[in-house]
């Protein structure tokens, strides 16, 4: 068995297959490519069908699936008779997670870029735009601002929510219309054989007709409510799609991931990625008198004396605050159901080992 990575690409991975369809190998690697409540879909290296979708077995110890596996993530997988179980799970180079109620949920794994998509309406909102870059930049991956509908403004307006946008700490910002096709162009050089893609955002900013636009799909897209440019949360499942490389020589995949919309990204283990977000506060928060400086009273304090200059946007500051706070809490929150976990278990170990002493 060839050394498994998880930077293997598309083509690496079509490479690996047996010509001899014949021989039945006892492993194989599969990417996972949708998690359904019951099932868990892959594409593999079953010799020349490895673009055929299968079902996959998950034993015990995967579950629960949301907090083990991601789409994206590549597996090895055992034969069991005519099926396949998940064996274990290749050291992911990145994965993206958020906090579901109060368990952390893996989004996607494997991931070279992070589209983070916003629609020129209603729905801009640079307060979540930022949630969605410490995401990425916690996990080290390359976020992308897409600025979609750019149809629906005018000239002047894309302006100022192009404007808006550059006081984001992310330099690879697009404005596309996915309905007249503007714009697309500038996507291309990300589609780049073997590179893998997730689509993020609020439900309605465009993410699947994006996908439709780039890939000649026809994933299910619906309308957004009139009165608050909201979406209906037509995707429902995270889901990996293969599509061609704008590189047409190399004939290679580009490996898609469209998600449902978010209601809310929670943030999750996210410090870092929220420093980085707002690396000017940061930089300057390091250089208060008070290693413990909350930036409210405090003498020597380097962030209000740049908020009194008006050299940092208040907005930000109240952002960057927020969110600091929230993953605190959310922290503190999962350690507590960790702890809250343990106990159970130490007591449901007790209460067996009771029972067998009755016996
Ligand atoms: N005018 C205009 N409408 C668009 C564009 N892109 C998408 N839409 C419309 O916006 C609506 C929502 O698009 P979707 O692609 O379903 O949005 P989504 O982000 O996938 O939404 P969820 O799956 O709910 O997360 C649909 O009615 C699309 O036709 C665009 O570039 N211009
Ligand atoms: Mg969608
Ligand atoms: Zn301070």
């Amino acid at each position: 068995m060839q050394q498994l990575s998880a930077q293997l690409s598309f083509d690496e991975l079509s490479a690996l297959h047996s010509d001899d369809e014949t021989t039945e190998q006892p492993y194989a690697m599969f990417r996972i490519t949708a998690i359904h409540r019951d099932r868990i879909q892959a594409i593999g290296e079953l010799g020349r069908s490895y673009l055929t979708s299968t079902d996959l077995l998950c034993p015990p110890e995967f579950r629960p699936t949301s907090q083990f596996l991601a789409v994206g993530d590549w597996i090895m997988a055992e034969r069991v008779e005519e099926h396949w179980r998940i064996k274990l799970i290749v050291e992911p180079k990145s994965r993206l997670q958020r906090l579901s109620g109060d368990r952390p949920q893996l989004i996607a794994a494997n991931l070279d870029y992070l589209w983070i998509v916003t629609s020129a309406n209603q729905d801009f909102n640079l307060k979540r735009l930022q949630r969605y870059l410490a995401l990425a930049l916690e996990a080290d991956i390359e976020p992308v601002v897409i600025l979609t509908k750019s149809d629906l403004c005018s000239e002047v307006e894309l302006e100022e929510y192009l404007a808006q946008l550059q006081q984001l700490n992310c330099k690879l910002i697009h404005a596309i219309s996915s309905l007249e096709g503007t714009g697309l162009d500038s996507l291309k050089p990300y589609l780049h054989s073997g590179i893998s893609i997730a689509l993020v955002g609020s439900s309605g900013v465009g993410k699947s007709s994006l996908l439709n636009a780039l890939a000649g799909t026809q994933q299910e897209v619906a309308g957004i409510r009139e009165d608050d440019g909201k979406g209906k949360h037509t995707t429902t499942a995270r889901q990996l799609f293969f599509i061609a490389s704008a590189d047409e020589k190399n004939h290679g995949k580009v490996a898609v991931i469209d998600t449902p919309g978010m209601r809310e990204l929670q943030l999750f283990n996210s410090q870092q990625g929220i420093e980085e977000t707002f690396a000017d506060i940061h930089s300057l928060a390091q250089r208060c008198r008070f290693g413990d400086c909350r930036h409210e009273q405090e003498p020597g304090c380097k962030v209000r004396e740049a908020l009194e200059k008006g050299s940092v946007d208040p907005s930000d500051f109240i952002n960057y605050q927020k969110l600091l706070k929230e993953d605190e809490y959310a922290k503190r929150r999962e350690l507590g159901s960790h702890a809250e976990r343990e106990h159970q278990r130490s007591f449901s170990k007790m209460v067996k080992a009771k029972t067998k002493e009755r016996w």
